[in-house]
Formats: structure tokens, sequence, C-alpha cells
């Protein structure tokens, strides 16, 4: 009986897994057009992004490149800061805060003036306009984005014809293409014409392309410098070509291949001497030299390099069979696990069509934006969204992706030095609540959102992260100068509290929330206590690996044992603030102070159940409904707390159609799949991304935890190519809610501990582990901080955990072990 269940399931896995290699599955489909941007598809390659219509009469593919942004290099220090900040901190601490809040406002205002800017908006190049007289009468019609070959078609009959287009971006070739077919000769006419919102466009036809060149705008105090040149080849096969002064029109073709080039004058955020025609035009030299299927072969062979790490089968319905807007429509009345499946993948497809080694990490809308000033100028907020972007780098087996914020690190570790010395005379560098292509590091948007000097406090976590799950040291050893260097910004900054003498940064906030009407300003914020504790403890832990800095480590340790421990407060919650200011109702988008509990691993339910209860407590009086990127936090959050229905009531939520209002605080997911904040914002994307990944496995914790938050809806499933810290990647299938298969392989070898609902036998032996015995492998253990203050009056009711056990094996390197 065993053995035939065994069997089963061994054949349910290989099913599953055969399905979801299946394509079909992995489209996003319409049987109509765009007819909105949000209704159109993406495609992109870390640098070009585009944006197809699909159109029968008249196609559109808006256009992006990632170093397109307004103004020009140069960094936003508010002057005379340095003055008031000594009065700033004791108005702070004689619980005067809005003074506090006042006379900060007096150096750099809520909105911008003067001499002064708040960062550049991210802009759009412009659009590509392709006319086909006579195909208003389209029938047939139906369009595709395959995230499984990074492809975009539309296919439609006008007549005994049936017309086809195909589109995508080659990162090998970086070019845009769009390939025009018709299933008869002679049947491809069109109009090609290109426009642009920038005043300084220009479009001309020379040498048989189609060219829109432009320069970024002017804004604020900075002037538009980054100069673009958008150039498009028609490769026409068969009919004519006719070049007209800004148009080309192509007649009785078999086929056409379109190939869209676009280069900027941008080196760096400090260096922008290139050419940007040159860059378009050397582009293009290469790329014209291959054939259609040869471009298209190397794009998805590349592509799928990366795609093709993880599998994700959930189960299968009758849904696949609906258009995917539907599919949003109807996927929280339940039974469409797959699309859950689908969203999945949208966010790996998303990260690897906008973040590639060498480009620009992700900003707020990745890299596809149709405006000139987008919402929040679709700049870097790093006081959530930036880190949200990144999440599923690592889990979902995309590490490499992570290496566009590494190198913004390392440009913000120099721009944030002059922010460091010139605002708050300390060493090492800060950041505030955001930057943008110039790499700016002083506050914006005045001191109710901009005084967060906790940018890359948070940042640099994903360095630390990115060498818990690869185990690499000499990657550790490249960036430990920015790490330190974050170390000793706080090292300088840190004041003591007059309370109780815990050192504390000031002036900060818990990022966007006010502790009072109209106030945020205050210090010793817990997400900031939690964030400081973490910047020393990576590089204390760096400092002793590498073998370098003891003197500086022993001080950052006697400094972390004066930060401020996690209290839980009057409510039974973990309290936001320093002071228990919580207000059961306060249901802000921003759940800053759960930072502990995810993405950090300071809140773990074996080693601080109190602060575990009162964590889920925090998280359940700020209610779920919310901006998309809460709610994608918030499914990581509840995965976290175990509670697998939970985190997947919040998939819900989210992929539920996106409000109409282009504004609000109720997010939700648009019929392309973007998330809505709204507006798009594609952070929620990776954070249901990651959400996802974090529901079906953990290792923050002391170990891998298998399903650790298995909602009832996905109780029979299989996954490949998840990452756990350590270097381990894990295939696993599931039957009934407990694992039936399981690989494990191992990087970089050494201890797996591994945590999961029921045993598992197979070619290793594995060893039974006591709850509280230490973890075996230091890169999966969890933080180990002071124990919380507890309110007297605070009642707390304890969360009873899921029954797991615990495994240890020995691994070596390079090596797969597998059980059953
Ligand atoms: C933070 C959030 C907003 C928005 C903006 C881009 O300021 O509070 O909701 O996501 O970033």
């Amino acid at each position: 009986m065993k053995q035939s269940l065994t069997f089963l399931s061994w054949l349910l896995c290989a099913v599953l897994l055969s399905q979801s290699a299946n394509h079909d599955l992995l489209k996003v489909w319409y049987t109509q057009p765009a007819s909105r941007w949000v209704e159109a598809l993406p495609i992109g390659n870390g640098r070009l992004g585009g944006m197809f219509f699909g159109n029968p009469a008249c196609e559109q593919l808006q256009m992006n490149e990632e170093t397109v942004w307004a103004g020009e290099p140069g960094n936003n220090l508010p002057k005379g800061f340095n003055q008031v900040l000594p009065q700033v901190r004791e108005l702070i601490f004689a619980g005067r805060e809005d003074e506090a809040q006042d006379l900060a406002l007096t150096r750099f205002p809520r909105r911008v003036g003067g001499d002064n800017n708040y960062g550049m908006p991210y802009q759009t190049v412009g659009d590509l306009w392709i006319d086909f007289p006579g195909h208003e009468q389209a029938v047939n019609y139906y369009r595709e984005l395959d995230i499984a070959r990074a492809i975009g078609k539309v296919t439609y009959q006008v007549g005994e014809v049936t017309f086809q287009r195909e589109y995508f971006a080659s990162a090998i070739d970086q070019v845009m293409v769009v390939r025009l077919t018709a299933s008869q000769k002679k049947h491809i006419s069109c109009t090609l014409s290109m426009s642009s919102p920038h005043q300084s466009k220009r479009v001309v036809v020379d040498g048989g392309q189609l060219m829109l060149s432009g320069t970024g705008s002017d804004f604020e105090n900075k002037k538009g410098r980054v100069a673009f040149s958008a150039q498009v080849l028609p490769l026409v096969q068969g009919g004519d070509l006719l070049c007209n002064d800004s148009t080309i029109t192509i007649t009785g073709a078999n086929s056409v291949t379109l190939l869209v080039s676009i280069g900027t004058n941008f080196k760096n955020y400090r260096d922008i001497s290139g050419d940007a025609a040159l860059m378009a035009a050397n582009i293009i030299d290469k790329a014209k030299a291959k054939s259609y299927p040869q471009l298209q072969g190397d794009h998805e062979r590349d592509y799928r390099t990366l795609f093709d790490r993880v599998q994700l089968e959930l189960g299968v319905t009758d849904a696949v069979k609906k258009p995917t807007d539907q599919r949003v429509i109807d996927f929280a009345k339940g039974n469409d696990p797959q699309m859950a499946a689908l969203y999945f993948q949208f966010g790996r497809y998303l990260l690897i069509s906008s973040s590639r080694p060498g480009t620009q990490p992700a900003n707020l809308q990745g890299i596809w934006n149709d405006l000139l000033e987008p919402s929040w100028d679709s700049k870097y907020t790093v006081n959530i969204n930036t880190e949200m972007n990144y999440w599923p780098a690592e889990v979902t087996n995309l590490s490499e992706l992570h290496e566009p914020l590494f190198a913004m690190l390392h440009d913000l570790a120099q721009t944030g030095a002059d922010a460091a010395r010139e605002m708050y005379g300390a060493r090492g560098w800060v950041m505030h609540h955001n930057t943008d292509i110039w790499r700016f590091t002083g506050p914006i948007d005045g001191p109710f959102y901009g005084l967060w000097p906790m940018g890359g406090a948070w940042l640099t976590q994903h360095m630390w992260q990115h060498y818990l799950y690869s185990g690499n040291v000499s990657f550790l050893k490249g960036v430990y100068p920015i790490l330190k260097g974050c170390a000793q910004f706080y090292a300088d900054v840190l004041q003591r509290e007059p309370k109780n003498g815990w050192l504390v940064v000031s002036p900060s906030m818990s990022p966007e929330n006010a502790h009072r009407k109209g106030v945020s300003l205050t210090a010793g914020t817990t997400m900031d206590n939690q964030l400081v504790f973490d910047v020393f403890s990576n590089a204390i832990v760096a400092s002793e690996l590498l073998g370098i800095d003891p003197s500086f480590a022993d001080s950052l340790r006697v400094m972390r044992q004066a930060l401020p421990p996690m209290q839980i407060g009057q409510h039974g919650q973990l309290q936001e603030w320093l002071s228990d200011w919580d207000r059961m109702g306060d249901h802000h988008r921003h759940v800053s102070h759960l930072y502990g509990l995810y993405p950090g691993n300071q809140v773990s339910p074996r080693m601080q159940p109190e602060l575990f209860a009162a964590a889920r407590n925090s998280l359940i009086y700020r209610g779920d409904v919310s901006t998309g990127w809460s709610m994608g936090w918030k499914v990581n959050l509840w995965a976290r707390l175990l509670d697998g229905n939970h985190a997947f009531k919040l998939l819900c939520d989210q992929i539920a159609p996106a409000p109409l209002e282009m504004k609000g605080e109720k997010g939700g997911t648009y019929p392309n799949l973007f998330d809505a904040h709204p507006p798009f914002q594609i952070d929620g994307n990776f954070g249901c991304t990651s959400g996802i990944a974090e529901m079906l496995i953990q290792s923050h914790d002391g170990a891998i935890h298998l399903l650790p938050a298995l909602p009832d809806a996905w109780n029979t499933g299989a996954v490949k190519g998840l990452r756990a810290r350590g270097a381990f990647t894990i295939d696993m299938s599931w039957a009934n809610g407990r694992v039936t298969a399981l690989t494990v392989h191992s990087g970089i070898g050494g201890m797996c501990r591994l945590r999961l609902p029921n045993a598992l036998s197979g070619q290793v032996v594995l060893t039974p582990a006591a709850d509280d015995s230490p973890c075996p492998n230091p890169l999966m253990a969890a933080s180990v901080i002071k124990p919380p203050l507890m309110n007297d009056q605070v009642n707390l009711v304890g969360v009873t955990l899921p029954q797991t056990l615990l495994f240890d094996f020995v691994t070596m390197p390079g090596k797969s072990y597998s059980f059953k």
C-alpha cells in the first residue's frame, strides 16, 4: 500500500511538472486588442521596454529605454540642515516632535523650490506606430504574451488572409523586434511612423531607417541632458519600400522584420558623454546580420536559461480556458489555482525583462512607462518599493538579476558619503527614502515623508541576503566596504534617548505613518531599531568571516547591546514606535515595524513566541485590503506567520480587477497582470511572487522549512528550482499537504536542516533534530535578539504552531539528495 502510494505521488509529480512545461499554461492572452496602456503587454530586455497594443488597423509599440530620465548629474542635499539638526533632536527628545518637524521643514519644504530638486522623473521615449489600411474589419482576433518564451503574438484575419505579429526584446542583440507575416504572399502593406511627447523630439527618415531623437526634460532645478535616439530598421521581404520625410510605407511585402534600437548618451550617473545615435546605429548594424529565426532563437535560449530554472504547478482546472482578463475577474471565486502559478511566473518574467546584469535596477514601474511625469516620478522609493522589487530575486532562482541593485548601491555609497558628511557630520554613507538615476541621496517631499535616513540600511540587506543564499565569500569581500560604511554612519549618528538610555536614530520615522495628526517625525522607531540591528550584525559577521576590522566590529557589538528591544504594547501589538502610540484602527499601508518578521528574520515563532504573537496582532489590526504593494507585503508576512490561508486571502484581494481610478489606496490587478497601487506600480507583482515562494519554502529561521504556509487551495502541487539560504535548490511535490517527493541540490555543501510536515526517507539518513538545538548551518540561522519588552497590562494569546519534524543531514558541494 505504502509503495503504491509513493509511486502514485511520483506519478503525480511527473504529470504536474510536465503540465507546467506545457507552454499554454504560461500564456497571458486576450480576445481583443488593448484599449488602454494597462491592457497592453510588456516586453523587455532589462534596458529596453516595449508595450504592444495589438490593434489590427494601427499597431502601437510604446518604447522605453531605462536611462531616459529628466535632468542631469548632481545631488540634492538641502543646505544648512546640519545647523538645525541638534535642535531637531532636542525637540524630539522633549516630546515636541511637531516643532521638530516644522524646524526641519525650514530646510527642505514639502514642495521643492529654489535651487534644489526632489529627484527626476523616468520618461518614455515615445511610440512606434504601424498603420495597416483595411485591417479595421479584422476577425478571429487573438493576442498573447508567452512568458515561457518571452514572445508576444497577435493574430487575426482580414478576408481570407491570416495576419500575424510577433514581438520580443532581445538581451543578446539589444534590440526590440517586431515581425509581421501573413498566410498569403504580398499581403503586408503598412506605414511606419514615430511620435513622442518630448518637446525636443525630431522624427526623420534617413538611410532607410525611421529615427526619433530627443532629450530628457528640464525638471525642477535641472536641465534635461539625456539625449536619446530611437532607430527603426525595416527589413522587408518582397514588396516595396517608400521613404518619406518622416514615414516609411511598405506595400505588398511577404514579411517584414522591424529592428528597434535605442541609444542614449548616458554612461553612468556622473557621465553623459556617450553618443546616442552612434550607440543605436551600432546595435542595429550587428543585429541586422542575423536572420529573424536566429534573432528569435538566440533571444529565447537566453531568456529560458533564467526562466526555466523554476517550475510551479498548483493544479489545473477548466478556468485556464478563459482569457486572462476574465481569470483576473474570477480568481477570488476560487477554482483557478493555476492563475496563482501564472501570476508567480509573471513576476519572474517581469524581473528577467526589467533587470539584467549591467542595466539599471527596476524602478517603480520596472522599465515600462508611457509618460513624461509618471506618479512619484517612477523613481526608486526605498522605504519599501525598490526592496520589494528584488524580493523574488534569490528565492525564485534569479540571483544574478540582483546585480543592478548592487551596482546602484556602489554608486549610492559614494553620493551618500556627501549626504552623511554634509547633513549629519558623520562618516560612512546615508540615503533617505528615494533616489533616481543620478543617485541623489538627500531627503525629498518635506520631513514628514523624507526625513528617514534608513534607505541604505534596508538596501544593503539585499547584499547580505545574496551572500546567505550563495555563500559567496568573494562577493561579500567586494561589498564589505559598503556594509561597513553603512554601519559607520549609524555608529556616528545614534543618540542616547533620555528615558531608557537606548541608542536610537533621530530624527527619523516609521515610514510615512503619523504617530499623531500630521506628525511622523520621532526617534527610535521599531523598524529603525530592527534595521540598525541588522546593519551592525551583518558588518560584525562579515568582519569575522573576512578576518578584518576586529576593533570596529567590537565597537558595533557594544552599540548593538544598547539598541532598544522590540516592545509589546497595550493592545498586544508589536509596537510601531518607541512609545506605545499604536492605534487599533490604523490601517496605514506601510507595515514598517513588521520588517523584522519579513523580510527580516528577527521574529521567530520558536525563539520569540511573544513577539510572533504580537506581530500577528499588529498585522490583524492593520487589515488586509490596501495598495497593491501593501497587499504583496502582507502575503509574505502571513506566510511568515505560517498562515497559508490568510496569505492566500491576500492573493485573492490582489488578483482582482484594479479600480478604474488611477490613484488610490485599493490595489488589484490590471488586465495585463500589472499590479495596481493604483496606478501601475510593479512592486506589487514582485511582492506576490516572493510571497507565493515564501508560502512554499522558507529558510530564515534555522532550517529549510518546506510547505510552511500551504493554503487549503493548493493542497497538491509541485515546484522545481526554488532556492534556500545556504546555497540549496529545492524540488518537491506534495499531496494532501504532505511532502511526497523531495530533492535537495547542494551548491556549496554543508549541513542541511529540514523542517517539514512529515517524515521522508531516501539515499542519505535524515537525523532527527530537537526544535531547540542550534542551527547547524550559519547561513540559515535566525537572528538572536534581545528579549522583547512586555507591557504588564498585556495578556498575550499564544499562537499554535503547525506540527513539524526537524531533520539534519550532511551535504557535499554539487551533490543532490532525493527523498520520498
Ligand atoms: C511610498 C508609498 C506610496 C507609493 C510610493 C511610490 O511612498 O507610501 O504608497 O508606493 O512610495
